[in-house]
């Protein structure tokens, strides 16, 4: 590649602002963790493997991390022009690395289509070969179908310009390209048989035609970060994926040649690195901002080339907006985590209330209060905004707008046996009266959309409604800011109608879920999608299906005379397998809800104990049943099972008074403890206020053990939190870290200060890895995330109120979280269990903060 003119100013800005340049090697070489590295390019060659149904998110294949984003992903063989998500992806055979030649070859392998390959990546001097090699040809099934693809970022890309050829053409910022309908007998296999399309009875499926076609592409010479240069004698072809899926990538893609062995395709990738380039420093603060007398630490991400400052300072902005440099502090060094280095910046001194800023060498953060009000609304928008939002089976209105109508009226099919499903559920035999497809009555009331879908997962509405019992109990929030009517289904946002909106949340939980209690005997798994074309659904939830009931004698997309049914099978299903472990849960919170809503609506809350009564007896003598055909088997009564049931206990002794209830809870809840302090802890604490002084002072060994666990973290990582390492990120963790600080501060403060539950909302509100805005949409004053995945997701918008995952991590080393695309649910998403979760928190939180 060629250095033009165009480079030079960038570099000789970055150079002048005196970032530090190390001998790092202009060639990309193979790591200690197993990756090609140059100053400002990494290229992964599958440290990341494709999965199949949910982690096939454009996470897997040869990646690249391009100045530190990740815009580059899906290097591997396909089998379409525009994976989507369910499409199939290879199994990884082998991956081998070899140092000395500094190349990685994967060995590939499509099991429905008998069908191997290699990819060997290469480092050449700045860029890459990638090669595929192949030992048989490939399967005539595939021929034109099978080909080496890679995916670029749009959002990165987009309004950018490209040269096929030295054809001039920009990334366009929506999908407008050209398509062609192909016969369905020519569609590849999807992941286990799914379909993700809808043909309408056509026969037909629809195939992106590509954007243009070559063997030379620059991308982005208008931008030195995402600059790259592939060259191919093959040629290619480069797609726009939004054609079928919003989600989709621009994909570059060369069909493998039929008929052919050996090295049968070779690209060469040379993506751009600025000389000397360093990342800027990602300093870490709450832009909702501190209280006066709370600890105040800013954590400062650094490269590894960086070389930290000596010293910060805070900044003050007065009233007639001048400005003054107010506190100036030693920054200290943490150490490394993962890719990059770590300082800290401690201004807890600065304690009068105002306006600030940080500075940090040449970077300025944006602006935050201390003040002590600052925590005051931090839960408004979810309570008053996204947990309305997300209330099945009513339409909901904002002002003008309505977010959706009433969704699926037809009501739920029973699933049929032996049925896997792509959210991760399965039937086994029909273990309730209806038959396959039969309609189960009276399942269309009540509940919460589970997150960026809309099925009702059953164990996710009950902690959504067990939580806000719990919020109810402790705190009585009387917040009226929604009007919710269950005769008319509607559901009208900043419109007070005299009743707390707490306690008409629980009442919309326990609808539907006493519902699956009574009509099915026992809680299903969940109520979802029976088709995936309409699961994977952007928009109004009303729209999913037709409202009409599914009749099969009719034909496809054909309406029966009446309009009250059609031929179309979109109606969702209620899966129903029995889970006795699932039914103790719903029991817990049937108990907790029933005591809730007495005074309130009687009849609901005398169903909802008749339930917690029935499933805990039925449960139990399941679960017996099973421990004695089975005693050495997976812990019936253990871990989870026994501390639900000690909840549930705890529940029904609050619910009914019976004595009986709480002597069970106290017999077990100290083997509990010993057997896992971390898990019990929460479950010990909610006990308290039932107790006499003799059981907290009991409890003081095990908060002392807890105290351990709390401090690990700040070994563990530089923001003192736990930080999951999974494929959903862990914002849901340090919300429950919070929540159970906040109650041991609040029991225990002698034990447990408040600098525990800080760190929590620290980290949500902006102190965290890769960049520092608030994973909280909408909360933050100044920067907040911009783009979540919620069901709004493909306006690149957000629910207000919702808690995202936040910031994943890559292996080997990478942690992010893209605020320009939404579409990555690890990262993005928000469920009703978290989000209710963060309710909570936010709650036993301020409770103890205004103490
Ligand atoms: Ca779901
Ligand atoms: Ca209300
Ligand atoms: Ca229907």
């Amino acid at each position: 590649m060629k250095k033009t003119a165009l480079w030079a100013l960038p570099l000789l800005a970055l150079l002048a602002a005196g970032c530090s340049k190390t001998g790092s090697s202009p060639d990309l070489k193979l790591n200690d963790l197993e990756y090609f590295e140059r100053q400002g390019v990494n290229v992964l060659v599958f440290n990341n493997t494709f999965s199949g149904g949910f982690n096939d998110e454009k996470n897997s294949g040869i990646e690249i991390i391009h100045h530190g984003v990740r815009t580059v992903q899906g290097g591997a063989i396909r089998l379409v022009n525009t994976p989507e998500q369910w499409d199939l992806v290879p199994n990884t055979v082998s991956r081998e690395v070899n140092a000395e030649n500094n190349s990685v070859e994967v060995a590939l392998r499509y099991e429905d289509y008998d069908f191997d390959s290699r990819i060997v990546v290469t480092g050449k001097g700045p860029a890459v070969e990638i090669a595929v090699y192949l030992d048989k040809p490939v399967p005539k099934e595939l021929e034109g179908d099978a080909g080496l693809n890679l995916e670029f970022l749009p959002s990165q890309y987009w309004n950018k310009t490209y040269m096929m050829d030295g054809r001039l053409n920009r990334f366009p910022r929506y999908a407008a390209s050209e398509t062609v309908a192909r016969p369905n007998t020519e569609k590849v296999k999807q992941f286990k048989g799914y379909r993700t399309y809808d043909d309408r009875g056509t026969g037909e499926f629809v195939d992106p035609l590509p954007m243009e076609t070559g063997h030379t592409i620059v991308m982005a010479p208008d931008d030195p970060e995402r600059m790259i240069k592939v060259t191919s004698d093959n040629g290619f072809s480069l797609y726009d994926g939004r054609m079928l899926a919003q989600n989709g990538w621009f994909v570059l893609r060369t069909v493998l040649p039929a008929g052919q062995t050996g090295k049968v395709v070779s690209w060469t990738v040379e993506p751009n690195a600025i000389d000397g380039w360093v990342r800027e420093p990602n300093v870490g603060f709450s832009q909702v901002g501190y209280q006066t007398g709370q600890p105040k630490v800013a954590v400062i991400e650094l490269d590894k080339l960086d070389k930290p400052q000596a010293s910060a300072s805070l900044w003050r902005i007065a009233e007639d907006g001048s400005e003054k440099q107010v506190f100036t502090g030693k920054v200290t060094e943490w150490g490394p985590y993962y890719k990059y280095n770590y300082v800290k910046f401690d201004f807890s001194e600065v304690k009068d209330p105002g306006i600030y800023y940080i500075k940090y060498g040449d970077v300025t953060t944006g602006n935050f209060l201390i003040d002590d009000s600052v925590y005051d609304k931090i839960t408004d928008a979810t309570s008053d905004v996204w947990i309305p939002i997300h209330m099945n089976h009513m339409t909901v209105n904002e002002g003008y707008r309505i977010w959706h109508g009433e969704p699926f009226k037809e009501g739920y099919l029973q699933a049929p046996a032996n049925t896997d499903h792509f959210d991760l559920h399965s039937q086994g035999v029909i273990d309730t009266k209806y038959k396959a497809l039969q309609l189960i009555p009276g399942l269309n009331v009540g509940g919460f959309f589970d997150a960026g879908d809309f099925d009702i997962e059953t164990g996710s509405n009950i902690s959504v409604v067990q939580n806000l019992v719990t919020l109810w109990e402790v705190f009585k929030p009387m917040r009226d800011e929604t009007f919710v009517d269950e005769d008319q289904r509607y559901v009208d946002l900043h419109r007070p109608d005299g009743i707390p909106d707490v306690i008409q949340f629980i009442e919309h939980g326990v609808l539907n879920l006493v519902a699956q209690a009574e009509n099915i005997g026992h809680m299903s798994q969940t109520l979802s999608n029976s088709v995936l074309d309409n699961y994977h659904h952007l928009g109004d939830a009303a729209a999913i299906t037709d409202g009409l009931h599914y009749d099969p004698r009719l034909k496809p997309y054909q309406k029966s005379a009446d309009g009250k049914s059609s031929g179309t099978p979109d109606d969702m299903w209620a899966f129903t397998t029995r889970n006795p472990g699932l039914d103790i849960r719903a029991a817990t919170m049937f108990a907790a809800a029933s005591h809730a809503l007495q005074g309130y609506n009687d009849a609901l809350a005398a169903r909802a104990l008749a339930a917690s009564k029935r499933l805990q007896k039925e449960a139990n003598e399941i679960l017996a049943a099973r421990a004695r055909q089975n005693p050495a088997g997976p812990g019936n009564f253990g871990g989870r099972n026994a501390g639900n049931d000690l909840g549930t206990n705890l529940m029904l002794y609050v619910a009914t008074g019976d004595k009986s209830y709480i002597e069970n809870f106290e017999s077990r809840i100290w083997d509990a403890l010993e057997r896992n302090v971390n898990n019990t802890i929460s479950t010990a604490m909610d006990a308290i206020p039932y107790m006499d002084a003799s059981y907290k002072e009991k409890l003081v060994p095990y908060v002392e053990k807890y105290k351990e666990y709390l401090d690990s973290f700040e070994k563990d990582n530089p923001y003192g939190v736990p930080i999951g390492l999974g494929n959903w990120a862990g914002s849901g963790s340090v919300v429950s870290f919070g929540t159970t600080a906040s109650f041991a501060a609040k029991y225990f403060p002698e034990i447990i200060d408040k600098s525990y539950a800080y760190k929590a909302t620290n980290y949500l509100f902006g102190c965290h890895p890769y960049h520092n805005y608030s994973l909280v949409a909408a909360v933050g004053a100044a920067r907040p995330k911009a783009v979540f995945y919620g069901n709004n997701r493909a306006d690149f918008s957000f629910i207000p109120g919702n808690v995202a995952p936040g910031v994943l991590f890559r292996h080997p080393d990478h942690f992010e979280n893209y605020d320009d695309w939404p579409f990555l649910w690890g990262q993005n998403e928000g469920t009703i269990a978290g989000n209710v979760g963060y309710l909570i928190f936010g709650q036993a939180f301020e409770n103890i903060v205004k103490q």
